[in-house]
C-alpha cells in the first residue's frame, strides 16, 4: 500500500506531461490532503480515475466557466466522503479491487424485500440473517428505508432524506449495524439510488417550494404551461392515473415536473449543484456499507426538450460520472441498472464504466410469455441475441419484482415470429388479468390507459402461475420459471415470498397510502403460515420450498453456471427452451418445458451431445442417443462436462 509519503507527489506530477487542466486540478487535490498520511490509497485512485471523471464531466458541465472550480469542489468532496468510510469498507474496497469480477461466481444469489413487510423493521431484518443463510442469499436488496412522506411515499421511492433512516423502520445507526451483520454473513447489502427525483418534502424541494433561487433552480419549475406543453408533445406517460402528462402543478400555479407521482419531483441534472448535490448522497450511502446500488429509473435522468426524455446520451455520460466518482471514493460500491425499456436501450446502462449489473427485463417478461403462449420463439431468440453481455458485466435475473410486469420485448423481434406486438401484449393483459379462456394467472391490471392501450399487470409469482386457483400444475410452473433464471447466468434474484407461494395481497385496497396502485397487490406481508410449512412437503408451500433449495444448491454447486456465457440451442420442439452454459471441460444442457403436456427433444437434435448425461436436478442418467422425455413444466440440467 502506498503511503502518502510516496504517493502525494505522484498525485501532483501525475498529469504534468499530459494534461495542464488536470495536472493543476490534481496538484490543487494534492495539496488539500497534504497532511493526511493515510490518503494514499485515495490518491492512488484518483490518479487512476480522474481522466474519465473529468472526461465525463466535460460533457455536461465542461461549457461553464465555473468547470474547474466545480470538479476541483466535487474532489474535495469525495475526499472527505472517503475520510469517513470505515476501515472495514476501506479493506473490502482493497479486496474488490483485486477481483473485479466476484459477483460472477455460481454461488451469487440474491433476494428482495420491503424492511416493514418481511420483518417489521430493520432489528427484524437482522434477526431474519438465518433466514437469508438458509436461502443461500449473497446479496440483499432492502427497498428504500429512508425518510419519506406518510402515507404517500411509493413505498419509499420518494425520498425526504438520504441521510435519514424512516423512523418506523429504525435508524441510521441500526442500517449500519445491519449492513455490517449482513456483511459478516457473506451477504453484500443492495439499496436503492433514488437520484432521478426527490419527495416534495425534501429540504431541497421544500426550498423550491419558497422559491429559494437555489433551490428552484435543482427542479423543472415553470410559471405558466408554455414549457411543460413543449415537453409533453414528445414524453410518455409513466403514471397516467395519478395525472396526465409529465407535470403537476403546484398550489401557487407553478408546474413541476414530476415523471412519476405528484410528490416524486424530477431532479434538474443540467445544474452542476445538483449532480454535486447528489454525488454526496451517494457516497453518504455508500459509506453504510452498500456494495450495489440500484440505480432507480435511469432512463428518465437527463431532459432535453424536443426528445422524450428517456435514454438520452447524457444520461450515459452521467452515470459514468457517477461511477468514476464511486472508483475514487468508494471503489466497493457498484451499480445496478433499472432500466425497464426497449431492450435495445437497457443493454446501453451496461458496461464496468456504468452499470455492471442490470435487470433484465426482457428475460422476464418473456419467461411469462412464454408460460402464456406455451411457445419459447421469442424467449429462446431473446437467449440468442440479447443475451450475452461485455466482460465485467452480468444480468440480474428475476421471475417478479415489487413492480408491475411491462411487456417489454422488441416488436422487431417479435414480427420475426409474425407477432404483432401490439395486438400480442393485449393477449397478455388478458390472460394475466384472467379474462382470457383457459388463463391460470390472477393478475391485475396496472395504469391501464384506454387511450394508448398501454397496460402492465401487477400479481404475485405464485398467484400469476396458478397457485391462487388450485391449479395442478401451479408448483411446477414456478419452479421452471426459476429454473431458468437459476441457470441462465448473472446474479439470480428472489423476490422474497416466492420461495414459499405468497400469493396476491388484495387488502392493500383498505389501506389509504396504497389503495391508488395495484402494484401492492405484489407486496403481501411475509405469510407466517407459509413459512412455517416450508420444511412440510405435504404443503404446497413445502413442495416450492424443496424445488427452490433443489435449484439453489445445485447451481451453487455447478461451476458451469458461474459468469454469464450462452449458447442458445434450438431444441426443435416449439414448447421446449434450450440452451447451453459452457465450462472448460463440456457444458450443462438446459432443456425447460413451458407446456403442460409432456414433450419430447428429438434423438437427433441431441446428436452432438454425449451418449448419456445425468441431470443435475433429477440424479437420473439420461440416454441422448433417444428421444428426451420431459414431464410437463419440467426442467432438466444435463450436464455434459467430461464425457
Ligand atoms: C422505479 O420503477 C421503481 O422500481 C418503482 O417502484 C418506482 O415507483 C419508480 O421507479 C419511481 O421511483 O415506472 O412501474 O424504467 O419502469 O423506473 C415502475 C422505467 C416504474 C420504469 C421504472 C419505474
Amino acid at each position: 500500500m502506498p503511503n502518502s509519503a510516496a504517493s502525494t507527489p505522484t498525485l501532483s506530477n501525475a498529469f504534468t506531461a499530459t494534461d495542464a487542466q488536470l495536472a493543476r486540478m490534481a496538484s490543487g487535490l494534492a495539496r488539500h490532503i497534504a497532511g493526511d498520511n493515510t490518503a494514499g490509497p485515495f490518491a492512488r485512485r484518483v490518479v487512476e480515475h480522474l481522466p474519465a471523471l473529468r472526461k465525463e464531466l466535460v460533457q455536461l458541465y465542461g461549457h461553464r466557466d465555473d468547470f474547474e472550480f466545480f470538479l476541483g469542489g466535487l474532489l474535495a468532496m469525495a475526499y472527505g466522503q472517503w475520510r469517513e468510510r470505515s476501515a472495514e469498507l476501506k479493506a473490502l474496497d482493497d479486496s474488490r479491487d483485486g477481483d473485479p469480477t466476484w459477483f460472477q461466481s455460481q454461488r451469487m444469489l440474491g433476494g428482495v424485500c420491503y424492511i416493514d413487510l418481511f420483518a417489521g423493521n430493520l432489528r427484524g431484518i437482522e434477526a431474519s440473517i438465518p433466514y437469508f443463510q438458509e436461502l443461500g442469499l449473497t446479496y440483499l436488496h432492502l427497498m428504500p428505508p429512508f425518510k419519506c412522506p406518510d402515507p404517500h411515499s411509493d413505498g419509499g421511492y420518494a425520498v425526504s432524506s438520504y441521510r435519514e433512516v424512516n423512523p418506523k423502520l429504525g435508524s441510521i445507526a441500526d442500517l449500519r449495524r445491519v449492513a455490517a451483520a449482513l456483511r459478516e454473513a457473506g451477504i453484500s447489502l443492495v439499496l436503492d439510488f433514488v437520484f432521478n427525483h426527490t419527495s416534495d418534502e425534501h429540504a431541497w424541494a421544500v426550498g423550491a417550494k419558497a422559491r429559494d433561487p437555489k433551490f428552484q433552480k435543482y427542479f423543472f419549475i415553470y410559471e405558466d404551461r408554455a414549457e411543460p406543453d413543449a415537453y409533453e408533445k414528445h414524453v410518455r406517460e409513466i403514471f397516467p392515473d395519478e395525472h396526465p402528462g409529465a407535470f403537476s402543478q403546484l398550489p401557487d400555479g407553478r408546474w413541476v415536473w414530476t415523471t412519476f407521482h405528484s410528490y416524486q419531483w424530477d431532479l434538474n441534472y443540467a445544474n452542476p449543484d445538483v449532480f454535486s448535490a447528489m454525488a454526496g448522497e451517494m457516497l453518504f450511502i455508500a459509506n453504510l456499507g452498500v456494495e450495489f446500488l440500484r440505480m432507480d429509473a435511469v432512463a428518465f435522468i437527463w431532459k432535453r426538450l424536443g426528445t422524450v426524455c428517456e435514454n438520452l446520451p447524457e444520461a450515459h455520460t452521467l452515470i459514468r460520472a457517477y461511477n468514476a466518482l464511486a472508483r475514487i471514493a468508494a471503489p466497493a460500491l457498484l451499480f445496478k441498472s433499472e432500466a425497464i425499456v426497449h431492450p435495445d436501450d437497457v443493454l446501453k446502462y451496461i458496461s464496468p464504466e456504468e452499470c455492471q449489473i442490470s435487470y433484465n427485463p426482457l428475460q422476464m417478461a418473456l419467461l411469462w410469455n412464454t408460460l402464456a403462449t406455451r411457445e419459447v420463439n421469442l424467449l429462446q431468440h431473446a437467449l440468442e441475441h440479447r443475451h450475452n453481455l461485455p466482460a465485467g458485466t452480468a444480468w440480474v435475473n428475476y421471475v417478479r419484482s415489487h413492480d408491475d410486469i411491462g411487456w417489454t420485448f422488441a416488436d422487431e423481434d417479435a414480427l420475426l415470429f409474425n407477432i404483432n406486438g401490439f395486438n400480442h401484449r393485449q393477449f397478455l393483459n388478458k390472460f394475466y388479468v384472467n379474462r382470457f379462456p383457459g388463463s391460470f394467472a390472477r393478475g391485475v391490471p396496472f395504469q391501464d390507459n384506454p387511450t394508448t392501450g398501454d397496460c402492465r399487470i401487477s400479481g404475485t409469482a405464485a398467484s400469476l402461475v396458478g397457485l391462487e386457483q388450485h391449479d395442478p400444475h401451479a408448483v411446477a410452473r414456478l419452479l421452471l420459471l426459476y429454473s431458468v433464471v437459476l441457470s441462465s447466468g448473472g446474479v439470480p434474484l428472489i423476490y422474497l415470498g416466492d420461495e414459499v407461494g405468497t400469493l396476491n395481497y388484495p387488502d392493500y385496497i383498505n389501506d389509504h397510502g396504497k389503495a391508488d396502485d395495484s402494484r401492492w397487490v405484489n407486496r403481501p406481508p411475509r405469510d407466517l403460515t407459509r413459512h412455517a410449512q416450508r420444511h412440510d412437503p405435504n404443503t404446497e408451500a413445502g413442495r416450492l420450498y424443496a424445488g427452490m433449495q433443489r435449484l439453489t444448491k445445485v447451481r451453487a454447486a455447478t461451476e458451469a453456471f458461474a459468469g454469464g456465457r450462452l449458447i442458445a440451442f434450438w431444441s426443435k420442439n416449439p414448447a421446449v427452451l434450450g440452451y447451453m452454459r459452457p465450462a472448460p471441460d463440456g457444458h450443462v444442457l438446459v432443456l425447460a418445458n413451458f407446456s403442460e403436456f409432456a414433450q419430447s427433444v428429438d434423438a437427433a437434435v441431441l446428436s452432438a451431445m454425449p451418449a448419456s448425461a445425468p441431470d443435475l436436478l433429477g440424479g437420473t442418467l439420461v440416454n441422448l442417443r433417444q428421444s428426451v422425455t420431459l414431464a410437463p413444466y419440467q426442467t432438466l440440467w444435463l450436464d455434459c462436462r467430461g464425457r
